[in-house]
């Protein structure tokens, strides 16, 4: 048989899916600030010169290698839900400097919903709730929330409950320790119904101290420079007054780091220009 033969034979028996999955994710470029953001819930200063890849919903997800045909990456529907856009999109933003870790989000959300029957602290993803999971520095080794993984998840209640900044990481001899990020580690601002559209949009502001977190759990870590390569998935959580409810899972499948798309710290970054009529 010849080679041509057997990549066609190849090509026919294995579903479009799995190729897509097992292609190389391309690597996101995060870009260094010159400037220091002031955290106050306006991401105005720093969104044009930051990491962000346009909108996303459910619709966008559901066309990504790594959606899983709507078995935890979903929306859910409560009766008189609105249209899947209107019931949750956002922009994620992300970007670094020699101290601090960026995060932002500028989100559309039909309801606001941070209560939790079963409550937990550790629970974020009963609530509304953004969760960036960075390994720092990447790897090669598949591992959940082993020693390098990070999950800082912000619920989003503009009072900061104790358990509002969390942070589920992995340490040299343990894996999923599940602590509030430490106050020392951690400023953020979430700013409720920042466009006077609807009760349950917001602007999320934060920034992660590198050394306070990555530096304090991993041996291997050293301070971030240009070059360094992470990798990233965004776990944005939307139960809209159900249990479990919603997950828009973006650049990655879930805990399993190995799925986490690869991140590379780089330099400054100018806005994208617009041309001239
Ligand atoms: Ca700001
Ligand atoms: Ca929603
Ligand atoms: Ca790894
Ligand atoms: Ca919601």
């Amino acid at each position: 048989m010849t080679c041509l033969r057997v990549v066609a034979l190849f090509a026919a028996c294995v579903p479009a899916a799995t190729l897509l999955s097992q292609a190389p994710a391309p690597t996101l470029l995060l870009p260094k600030l010159v400037n220091a953001p002031v955290i106050d819930g306006d991401l105005g200063e720093w969104r044009e010169r930051a990491w962000h890849d346009g909108v996303w919903d459910v619709a966008r997800v559901s066309h990504a290698p790594w959606y899983d045909g709507g078995v935890r990456n979903r929306l859910t529907r409560h009766g008189t839900e609105p249209a899947a856009d209107e019931d949750l999109s956002a922009r994620y933003y992300l970007a670094w400097d020699d101290r601090y870790l960026y995060l932002g989000a500028e989100v559309r959300d039909n309801v606001n919903d941070t209560t939790d029957p079963k409550h937990e602290p550790k629970r974020w993803y009963y609530k509304d709730a953004i969760a960036w999971f960075i390994e720092a520095p990447r790897d090669e080794k598949s591992e959940l929330f082993a020693e390098g993984d990070h999950g800082f998840a912000f619920v989003i209640d503009p009072k900061k409950p104790d358990y509002g900044a969390w942070w589920r990481h992995g340490a040299p001899d343990r894996t999923y320790v599940e602590e509030p990020l430490p106050a020392h580690a951690v400023s953020y601002v979430v700013r409720m119904n920042p466009w006077g559209r609807s009760a349950g949009d917001f602007i999320l502001e934060a920034r992660i101290d590198l050394a306070a977190t990555c530096g304090k759990t991993d041996r291997r870590w050293t301070p971030p420079k240009i070059g360094d390569t992470y990798s990233l998935c965004i776990v944005h959580t939307d139960p809209d007054g159900g249990d479990y409810g919603g997950h828009l899972l973006i650049h990655g499948s879930g805990d399993d780091d190995r799925t986490w798309t690869p991140m590379r710290l780089v330099g400054p970054q100018a806005p994208i220009e617009r041309k001239p009529n």
